[in-house]
């Protein structure tokens, strides 16, 4: 096994930790912006095949980075289970709610998904193809308590208040939701291991605002559900988990759920997550992202600290969240070669 990524979900400690970077394919790169511009609108470069193999290879061209992530969005699989989803520019996604028993008991089967996904399939087929053999493609999708966040409310919110809403007031409505998502997203990702993703993610990127058994019984069983279900399939692979500001919910997650890694956002520190999540395994972070854009010495600083924390465990480097559009790709540059070259 050659490919450092794989090395260090394995549990190795590398001399220099492999990198990538969440949202590595985006906005601040000129040429994601022109292939974009060229496919229309976002959703149709999602599910354009060769558009979104390109994208996802660019930041590769641009920066070699050690792993390459399919170009997707968490909102595809609502979607193929029926709610019209669109993005108001400047604003975001929108999606048509999901909120009543009847509701969730109209989403479309899980096996009826393949139908809308199809094409992220072929992406992932071509950039097996196309990729380095050295980098590693991951695939992802969001965790159940994300995705029905944006189901619920239909958008994007703070607090994702009107999830916790239905929860309170309908928990067997939220539940059922949850387990459908859940079902889906097994079928979702087991497609994509197929296809030829090496690893897989969960993003969770609400994760934070469950608290108590909430975090429990919706955070960690679903993704515990997710991960003992893809790997009695696929034996061995690999799974990311990234219950974005978990804070004390990051301790004991990876052995929780059966996650190979554990993705750190930023909001804890480097020192106190090798101390308390990566005495257990590996771990991904958790650079802040606003260094992409403010860069020079504080960004060399603050990288060598990352690295520094986290050397004496396995390690993957990267972002604590995606990279923002107004980030300065030169300040990527200066990031990797500070991880690569000390
Ligand atoms: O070009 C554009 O204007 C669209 C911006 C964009 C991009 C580049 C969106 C809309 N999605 C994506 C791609 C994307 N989304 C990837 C591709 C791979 C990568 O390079 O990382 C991934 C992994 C995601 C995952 C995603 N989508 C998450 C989880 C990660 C996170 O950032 O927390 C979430 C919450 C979404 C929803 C979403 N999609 C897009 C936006 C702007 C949002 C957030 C909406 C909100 O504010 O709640």
């Amino acid at each position: 096994m050659t490919k450092l990524i794989l090395r260090a979900l394995a549990g190795e400690t590398l001399p220099t930790p492999p990198i990538w970077m969440m949202r590595q394919a985006g906005r601040y790169l000129p040429e994601y912006r022109a292939t974009r511009a060229q496919a229309g609108d976002f959703l149709s470069l999602c599910y354009n095949p060769e558009l979104a193999a390109e994208v996802t290879l660019q930041p590769i061209r641009r920066y070699g980075f050690d792993a390459a992530i399919l170009f997707a969005d968490i909102l595809l699989l609502p979607q193929a289970l029926g709610p019209k989803l669109w993005f108001e520019t400047g604003e975001g996604p929108r999606m048509e709610t999901t909120t009543t028993a009847a509701q969730v008991a109209a989403l479309r089967p899980t096996e009826a998904i393949h139908d809308t996904l199809a094409p992220i399939y072929e992406t992932v087929r071509i950039l097996a193809r196309e990729l380095p053999k050295e980098t590693t493609l991951i695939g992802f999708a969001g965790a159940p308590w994300t995705v029905a966040t944006y189901m619920i409310a239909g958008r994007g919110s703070k607090d994702q208040g009107a999830a916790h809403a239905l929860k309170a007031a309908d928990r067997a409505t939220f539940a059922a939701l949850i387990n459908r998502i859940t079902e889906a997203t097994v079928e979702y990702l087991s497609a994509q291991i197929v296809a030829g993703a090496e690893v897989v993610k969960l993003f969770d990127s609400w994760a934070g605002s469950l608290k108590g058994a909430d975090f429990a019984d919706f955070a960690v069983k679903p993704t515990a559900r997710i991960i003992a279900a893809l790997k009695a399939r696929h034996p061995g692979i690999p799974v990311i988990a990234f219950p974005r500001e978990a804070g004390n919910g990051y301790i004991g997650f990876a052995a929780a759920t059966g996650a190979d890694c554990v993705a750190i956002d930023n909001s804890v520190s480097p020192e106190w997550a090798a101390a308390n999540v990566q005495k257990d395994g590996c771990v991904q972070g958790n650079l802040a992202p606003h260094h992409m854009v403010t860069g020079g010495p504080d960004l060399i600083r603050e990288t060598r600290r990352v690295v520094d924390a986290f050397r004496h465990g396995p390690h993957i480097f990267n972002l604590g969240h995606g990279i923002t559009p107004d980030a300065d790709p030169a300040n990527v540059q200066l990031m990797i070669d500070t991880v690569r070259g000390g």
